[in-house]
């Protein structure tokens, strides 16, 4: 099969189009990964070289050997995405040892995978565990409303995760276990990969303060979503701050509790403290 017209191929691009077209994406901000499966690793095979050298990826990621990553070039653009994936996006191969990777299809103007590979990778070899192997996703993006909440906010997990429920109904059963924050840290290295992934145990949200957030879901849709219901919620608590009363009145964790039953979901009583 021709790589392009392979479904995952397909709904990784959409997802870079429908990002930049949120404005997560200014210049060559943000960054996308996709586990691919087995099957579909044998549908596109053809098209796949294991010529180029192996690299050192700057992190160990045992659990994810011999995995196949569709991801984002460094330094590209997501607006350009669709319009030349082959010069934008890649897919590479992780070692037997989980140490190094090598180009096995793409950046045909030449690159090297997203400067973000070390988180992208530890989130997801964190996320193959936690999930039983169900998540394949994880989006890199610079939300701008969420982004602000970090100067304004305590850079809490509790207390992001209790501002966001609390701005939309249908956010708790989107994300129950809640939001993790990292506080301001160099981006691209292997400290705040290591700090990201560590929040990814328990959540499918990282903030990171003052830069973005990270995502992590089973398929494109659910991750998309999921970065799109975090931000919009960010967007009605910076409307809501913004209007100078405060909230005259909002969800209860009473409520929240009863929200729990209807919908099935279980929200840990951490974040429905009394304030
Ligand atoms: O430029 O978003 O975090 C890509 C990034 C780095
Ligand atoms: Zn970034």
């Amino acid at each position: 099969m021709n790589i392009l017209e392979a479904p995952f191929v397909k709904g990784f691009i959409r997802m870079c189009d429908d990002g930049f077209n949120q404005n997560w994406h200014e210049r060559n901000g943000g960054n996308l990964s996709y586990r691919i499966r087995e099957d579909e690793v044998e549908s596109i095979k053809e098209e796949l070289a294991w010529d180029k050298p192996w690299q050192p990826m700057g992190t160990s990621v045992p659990g994810l050997k011999g995995e196949y990553f569709l991801v984002t070039g460094s330094g590209k653009y997501f607006r350009n995405v669709a319009l030349d994936p082959e010069a934008n996006i890649c897919i590479v191969e992780v070692d037997e040892t989980g140490e190094n990777y090598r180009l096995c299809w793409g950046l045909v103007k030449g690159g090297k995978p997203t400067s973000e590979l070390p988180s992208h990778l530890m989130n997801h070899e964190v996320k193959k565990t936690a999930s039983d192997g169900r998540h394949r996703v994880i989006y890199h993006a610079h939300p701008a409303n969420l982004i602000a909440l970090t100067f304004v906010l305590p850079l809490e997990d509790r207390v992001f995760t209790r501002e966001l429920w609390e701005m939309a109904t249908e956010c708790p059963v989107v994300f129950p276990d809640g939001v993790g924050v990292v506080g301001w840290m160099v981006p691209g290295g292997r400290e705040i990969a290591v700090a990201t992934s560590e929040l990814m145990k328990k959540y499918n949200v990282a903030i990171w303060a003052h830069h973005g957030c990270f995502c992590s879901g089973e398929d494109f849709d659910l991750t998309f979503g999921l970065m799109h219901t975090v931000e919009k919620s960010a967007e009605i608590l910076v409307k809501v701050l913004s209007m100078g009363s405060g909230k005259l009145q909002t969800i209860s964790p009473d409520e929240f509790r009863a929200l729990a039953v209807d919908f099935k979901v279980t929200l840990p009583e951490e974040f429905l403290y009394e304030k």
